[in-house]
């Protein structure tokens, strides 16, 4: 059995955390997550605080096992969002597109582990200071808002700089994966891209379908001028955005055109002018599967490539 300290940090079967995905990870693919022995976690996005706590309850309806929120730090709902996560007794919190030093005190108070995401050395170290309890180390492969740094150098770099546990993500969809990130160091991986291609998230069919379909090539950053890079899948959406951007045209109507397209892809499946936002490893997620299903799968191949390493010491 291949367990790390993040399974007795949090509770959980395998290694393994569900990136929070604005829109995109509800209740349902967290519950499912967290059920099937992994870390579900509910995607914020900037939804208000309402949303959130229902998304919650209907989390703790489903299971008994830990769970969390992914709050990113653009929301204008950050403060209110702290609250019902508080006041719920969610078990763990995560935070990305920012720094959350101003809400993990609340956090931590109420008994709530906090793991930020962080695409940089410096930020790992002041948050480290702050007494959070992991983090997730996340590299430029990963899909949506991304840092500047490739997962295979920041995470080695940031598990030398700090002395708590490490999550390694961007760029991992199987059991290969999952022992690279161990052997870099880290304690897990957090997968976004792969979890959407399970029955149990609610996405349209269609964003699922872009993603199979997806090589190792299909995705593009959008956003530079902005200070806001976004990976997506390349289509109409981000030609034109990327064309936007090199004419120059203002920020103000560049924000506007962007407005719900992740919304339009997500929901209404509209993967031409929505905005599918998904991480380099697209390539390599080639079905559609039940989150159970893809846990174990990814499990028995982490276990048999590290007896396989084990045969390599002669
Ligand atoms: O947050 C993410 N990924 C996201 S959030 C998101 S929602 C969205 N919707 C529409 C348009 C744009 C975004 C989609 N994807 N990942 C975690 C992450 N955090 N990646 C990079 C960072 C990050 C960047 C800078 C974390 C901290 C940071 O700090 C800067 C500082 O203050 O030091």
């Amino acid at each position: 059995m291949l367990k790390t300290v993040l399974c007795d940090l949090l509770g959980i079967k395998y290694p393994i955390i569900q990136g929070g995905m604005a829109w995109v990870s509800t209740w349902e693919l967290a519950a499912a997550v967290s059920e099937a022995g992994g870390l579900g976690i509910i995607g914020a996005g900037n939804a208000p605080a309402d949303f959130v706590r229902d998304q919650v309850r209907k989390t703790k309806e489903r299971t008994t096992k830990p769970f969390g929120v992914n709050i990113p730090l653009f929301s204008p709902y950050v403060d209110d969002v702290v609250g019902v996560c508080i006041a719920e007794g969610v078990p763990v919190v995560t935070t990305g597109a920012g720094s959350p030093s101003a809400i993990i005190p609340p956090l931590k108070a109420a008994g709530i582990k906090v793991i930020p995401v962080v695409a940089s050395v410096a930020l790992a170290r002041r948050l480290e200071r702050l007494r959070v309890d992991a983090l997730v180390a996340e590299g430029m492969e990963s899909g949506g808002h991304i840092g500047d740094v490739a997962t295979m150098p920041l995470v080695p770099q940031v598990v030398d700089a700090v002395k708590i546990p490490v999550i390694a993500a961007g760029g991992f969809a199987d059991g290969r994966g999952l022992v690279a990130a161990l052997a870099l160091g880290a304690v897990g991986v957090q997968m976004g891209t792969r979890f959407i291609c399970t029955t149990e998230c609610y996405v349209h069919p269609n964003y699922k379908e872009k993603i199979v379909r997806s090589g190792d090539r299909a995705t593009i950053t959008t956003g530079h001028s902005l200070g806001h890079p976004v990976r997506a899948i390349r289509n109409e959406m981000t030609n034109e955005f990327a064309e936007m951007e090199k004419k120059g045209i203002s920020e103000e109507d560049i924000i506007a055109f962007g407005t719900g397209k992740l919304r339009l892809a997500v929901i209404e499946g509209d993967v031409v002018h929505g905005s599918v936002m998904a991480g380099q490893i697209c390539g390599l997620v080639n079905d559609i599967v039940p989150v159970a299903v893809l846990l174990e799968r990814i499990m028995a191949e982490a276990e048999q490539i590290l007896d396989r390493l084990t045969l390599l010491r002669k």
